[in-house]
């Protein structure tokens, strides 16, 4: 039963005929069109955070940069309405402080050409943003970009699950967690002022100090699943079947080759890789994964930052990675027809 809660009216940053900010508030500018982003952003509203979202300025965005109200449906089926700040690029510098924080919840394809026009907003603003919070799928998108950012960043790692009706609307399909830490490991560092207000808004949140090592586990999460599962057309629970196990393992043993490389022998180990498959594959037995959704509503697909990472990384170190090198080859031919 769906349950109508009344539209909130956003929360507003601190100018001239708005109130002042508050100790726990910070000023959030949320970047991303996808559901995801739709996701944290009503929770950063829903714990009274300013924010403002990046809207893309086209006409096929017009009717999402003037719509009034934006709907959650909880994964208890409540629905909650809101009305969000947007700006669209060629505003961001107007909002933009050094309290902000940035949350970049992309396609990793989408990573590069955001951060090319946060940093010609930061420039217009003369200032940086306090940090920088990005959350993809894979790794290697854009970090040379990101690396020019004169300030701190962070990246987080989520398992919420959540689809989009349309622009408007977005579904709260399953209740997952998230971690997040700074990307320059610091070991023993403690989290910034702002956690709180995050961790308030899109809950259960851990702070951590090794994001990298929570990538690459989620990598090889979305390496075996993501692929295997958009193949053939089915959701993720499907990979449970036997026919598939033979491949799920060869992915991880092959994830686990070139983790050994790059972060060192024992650190992901392939069968503590295959057990997490296998767990999230339990999990979210019922969800079509992002790749098939990307498919099958003809965008990109992240395939380049997940198994074509691994093929990247394997051929720097001279190992073999056939089974990541088939699947990256057949997404391709599969999305290029
Ligand atoms: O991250 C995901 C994705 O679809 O991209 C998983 C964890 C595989 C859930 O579907």
């Amino acid at each position: 039963k769906l349950r109508i809660m009344r539209v909130r009216q956003p929360p507003t940053t601190a100018g001239p005929r708005n109130k002042p900010m508050t100790a726990n508030q910070t000023p959030w500018l949320v970047v991303g069109h996808g559901a995801l982003a739709s996701l944290w952003a009503h929770g950063l509203a829903r714990s009274e955070q300013p924010l403002h979202v990046v809207v893309r300025d086209t006409s096929a965005t017009k009717a999402f940069k003037h719509a009034q109200v934006f709907t959650l449906e909880s994964a208890l089926g409540e629905s909650e309405q809101r009305q969000f700040a947007r700006v669209t690029w060629s505003q961001a510098s107007t909002v933009l402080t050094p309290d902000t924080c940035v949350l970049l919840m992309l396609k990793a394809w989408q990573l590069e050409p955001a951060l090319a026009q946060l940093s010609l907003a930061c420039q217009q603003a003369g200032c940086m943003p306090q940090a920088l919070i990005v959350s993809h799928n894979g790794l290697g998108a854009a970090d040379a970009r990101l690396a020019q950012f004169n300030t701190q960043v962070f990246d987080l790692v989520t398992t919420q699950g959540a689809w989009r009706r349309n622009p408007f609307d977005t579904v709260h399909a399953g209740v997952g967690g998230s971690a997040i830490g700074p990307r320059k490991a610091d070991a023993g560092g403690l989290p910034p002022v702002w956690f709180e207000a995050l961790a308030a808004a899109m809950p259960p949140l851990s702070w951590r100090n090794d994001m990298l090592l929570q990538r690459w586990q989620k990598l090889a999460i979305n390496c075996a699943i993501n692929p295997l599962a958009s193949l053939a057309g089915t959701s993720n629970g499907e990979l449970a079947k036997p026919q598939y196990q033979a491949t799920i393992e060869a992915v991880c043993d092959e994830v686990a080759a070139v983790a050994e490389q790059v972060l060192g022998k024992g650190v992901l180990p392939a069968e503590l890789l295959l057990g997490k498959v296998q767990d999230v594959i339990a999990h979210t037995a019922n969800n079509t994964c992002s790749m098939l959704q990307d498919i099958q509503q003809g965008r990109p697909t992240e395939i380049d930052y997940l198994n074509g990472y691994i093929v990247r990384m394997a051929r720097q170190h001279r190992i073999a990675v056939p089974t990541n090198a088939q699947l990256t080859q057949h997404i391709k031919t599969r999305t290029e027809r």
